[in-house]
């Protein structure tokens, strides 16, 4: 990949200029060499942007609703970013394709970044380059970025982790709440939406729901008590209640400084799992390495045990390379 001048391609996204913005997350999505002076250039202009992650089972409507909340943000003026994540594809674009004719009517406008962004192969994967990608757009202003999961599985609970607010999307009649038990989806909620109400059953799975959500764990007082929404998303139905409720439960975490706490344990997940990744990089290349094959034969001796060997063996690796924290 050739090298790019990052300063301008900062200053330019920071203007708003979408292919600087998305040059920005090919960088993330290459792990180009340059991400570090890319992260550098951002760190002080992020921290502004409302996260929200959607998640829900293949074709329940995320990607309408997201098209839907789009919408009604830019209605409120705000500056949109969408990033699609698709943690089960090494490509970006194909299994997204449908998703870009969903948000075309999103494409022309300036105050709306679309990105789709496939994260398997990579290392460290959803945890390594999701957070990046989000701190690109957080950069280049957006007030609120919305993430969408294609895919199913683990991979809804990591986005949850992303997000300052997690909406879980259902359907009716599809057995869709005992599902999201079972996943584990229903604790990660703290939006429930129960798309395609205009289809028979909507009102049961809302009681389901209810039910579901009021038999969990007893809530302590004070415990947030996940709001539950009706939508028509293909007709805009039920999206501005939704916002509200976006609304309500980020005034109350502010009020409660569980926005900072839900941000701090990120900021702590994504700095641990670039070092980890720097860690393991680092542990490749230690293959066939002198220092390796030294150790290996001191424990063969029996003048080594494995415990120290591996002591010394990570001691080099973090010793005179790494850059000690202040
Ligand atoms: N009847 C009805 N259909 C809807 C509604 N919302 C979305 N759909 C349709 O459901 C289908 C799937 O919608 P998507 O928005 O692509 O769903 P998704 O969850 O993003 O799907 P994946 O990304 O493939 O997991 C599309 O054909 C939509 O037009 C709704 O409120 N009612
Ligand atoms: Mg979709």
């Amino acid at each position: 990949m050739a090298t790019v001048d990052v300063p301008d391609l900062v200053t330019r996204a920071r203007q708003g200029q979408p292919r600087a913005v998305a040059r920005l997350i090919s960088l993330v999505e290459g792990a180009s060499p340059q991400l570090r002076a890319v992260m550098a250039a951002l760190a002080p202009h992020t921290g502004h942007a409302y996260v929200v992650g959607l998640t829900g089972s293949p074709g329940v409507g995320k990607s309408t609703s997201t098209s839907a909340l789009v919408s009604a943000y830019r209605r409120a003026g705000k500056r949109v970013g969408v990033l699609a994540v698709d943690p089960s594809s090494p490509f970006s674009g194909g299994a997204l394709l449908g998703d870009r004719v969903r948000m075309s009517e999103h494409a022309s406008d300036p105050g709306v970044y679309i990105r789709s962004m496939a994260t398997r192969g990579h290392l460290g994967g959803l945890s390594w380059a999701a957070p990046q990608a989000l701190r690109v757009l957080d950069g280049a202003g957006c007030d609120v970025i919305l993430v969408e999961t294609v895919g199913v599985g683990q991979s809804e609970v990591e986005i949850a982790s992303l997000a300052d607010t997690s909406v879980v999307l259902l359907a009716p009649g599809m057995g869709d709440g005992i599902q999201a038990a079972k996943a584990g989806i229903l604790e990660i909620g703290d939006v429930f939406v129960v798309n395609k109400a205009d289809r028979e059953g909507a009102d049961a799975t809302v009681r389901e729901l209810n039910h579901m959500l009021g038999l969990g764990e007893a809530r302590a007082a004070g415990d947030w008590r996940p709001s539950v929404v009706k939508t028509v998303a293909a007709r805009g139905e039920g999206v501005d209640e939704v916002v509200e409720a976006l609304e309500k439960h980020r005034a109350w975490m502010e009020e409660r400084g569980v926005l900072t706490e839900r941000r701090l344990r990120r900021a702590a997940h994504e700095v641990e799992s670039i070092a980890v990744t720097a860690l393991r990089e680092r542990i490749g290349d230690v293959h066939g390495d002198r220092r390796l094959t030294v150790l290996a034969e001191q424990v063969i001796a029996g003048d080594l045990d494995p415990y120290t060997a591996a002591d010394r063996l990570l001691a080099a690796l973090t010793g005179p390379a790494a850059v000690a924290p202040e």
